[in-house]
């Protein structure tokens, strides 16, 4: 069924549908969006949970203790679960160097108070994930920062906090999250390769994984798919943000699925295969030109777009035609290894390949290939 209910794990960050969509070259079009009311909609809407910036919960109410009871309520009246909180270390003009990796060492004091703060409030509202996106860790000048110094202190930054939560004993995950630039000319970690680099340098590398989000992978001009079964591959797939983009520009945070469509069917198509339990978790902004009711339609066109996907690639996956195809492109013979157990270097010396036949042999892949458009567009 395409009606999203809380099995399917759909979540929202409370900055999403609360965007108000303030862009470098104008105001906001949309008042500001009680988080309260975020949570009543998103639960009537079939999400099963909402996530946060710290600073998110004071959308309407200044006072810190009230913003939280009121979300508490809300979430105890609906069922909404918090899987995953964050902190905003960006907005606040005191980042405008950073925050871990900031020149100003007392900024980066207030950066870690800032986020130890509110990892005792998401640890508090259960939260099994807390996401760093290093939005501001960065430089416009080659010349601005000594980039091997920055990444020390990012990994002091990332290890003293994940100290911090095995010392409470919170058994929160991190998640770091890559993006290439926007807003800084050039960000620190800016794909998931160089933050699973990053990441293998850490003291406690255990715990720090991944939130991969499509679109800023794609801005680099690189495949999701591929990043993310990398990620999945290495155990590093913590959380993930679903969007849309349209290739190598600003950040477009488009509805899932409304940028690269097919790139959106085979990411389905990986998570639903490889038993992702996780969030599907949708960081996106409702278009400038969106009033308040539609940004609920734009809510929920996430959802019913990745149940589509979904449907499409299991019949896909189902499809004898298309296993068949799959067996002509020798997809399977890519799960043999190599090399036998136990063989010899000898006995690879000594065989020999026919290197014409080999040469002259297809692999059969437009007919997949298509098999798998006209799956996705419901022709099959
Ligand atoms: C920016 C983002 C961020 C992060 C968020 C959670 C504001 O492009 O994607 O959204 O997802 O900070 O870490
Ligand atoms: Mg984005
Ligand atoms: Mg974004
Ligand atoms: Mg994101």
């Amino acid at each position: 069924s395409l009606q999203p209910t809380p099995e399917d794990k759909f979540a929202f960050g409370l900055w999403t549908v609360g965007w108000r969509e303030r862009d470098p070259f104008g105001d906001a079009t949309r008042a500001p969006l009680d988080p309260v009311r975020t949570v009543h909609k998103l639960a009537e809407l079939g999400a099963w949970g909402v996530t946060f910036h710290d600073d998110d919960l004071l959308a309407v109410e200044s006072n810190r203790d009230a913003a939280i009871a009121a979300f508490r309520k809300a979430l105890d009246e609906t069922g909404l679960v918090v899987p995953t909180a964050t902190t905003d270390l960006f907005k606040d003009p005191v980042f405008k160097d950073g925050a871990f990796t900031s020149n100003d060492r007392d900024v980066r004091r207030h950066a870690m108070r800032k986020v130890m703060r509110n990892i005792d409030l998401a640890a508090e509202l259960g939260a099994q994930t807390y996401v760093f996106w290093g939005g501001r860790e960065g430089a416009e000048s080659d010349a601005a920062k000594d980039v091997r110094v920055a990444l020390d202190r990012f990994r002091e930054a990332i290890d003293f906090l994940a100290g911090y939560v095995k010392e409470k004993d919170y058994g929160l995950r991190f998640a770091l999250e890559p993006k290439p630039n926007e807003p800084r000319g050039d960000i620190l970690l800016p794909t998931i390769g160089h933050a699973l680099g990053f990441i293998s340098t850490l003291e406690h590398a255990d715990m720090v994984g991944l939130n991969p989000e499509v679109g800023h992978e794609q801005m680099a001009g690189l495949n999701f798919v591929h990043g993310i079964a990398q990620a999945l591959w290495q155990g590093k797939l913590f959380h993930i943000d679903l969007n849309g983009q349209h290739g190598s520009r600003y950040d477009q945070d488009l509805v899932f699925g409304h940028g690269d469509t097919k790139s959106a069917f085979f990411l389905v198509d990986l998570l639903e295969s490889s038993g992702w339990d996780g969030p599907r978790h949708f960081d996106y902004k409702p278009g400038r030109t969106e009033d308040a009711e539609d940004v609920w339609v734009s809510a929920e066109a996430n959802m019913r777009t990745y149940l589509i996907l979904k449907e499409r690639a299991a019949a896909f996956r189902t499809d004898p035609e298309v296993q068949e195809a799959m067996r002509a492109c020798r997809i399977d013979e890519l799960a043999v290894p190599s090399i036998a157990e136990g063989e010899s270097y000898d006995s690879l010396r000594e065989e020999e390949i026919d290197l014409d036949a080999a040469r002259a042999r297809g692999y059969h892949y437009s007919r997949l290939n298509q098999l798998a458009l006209e799956h996705m567009l419901g022709k099959r």
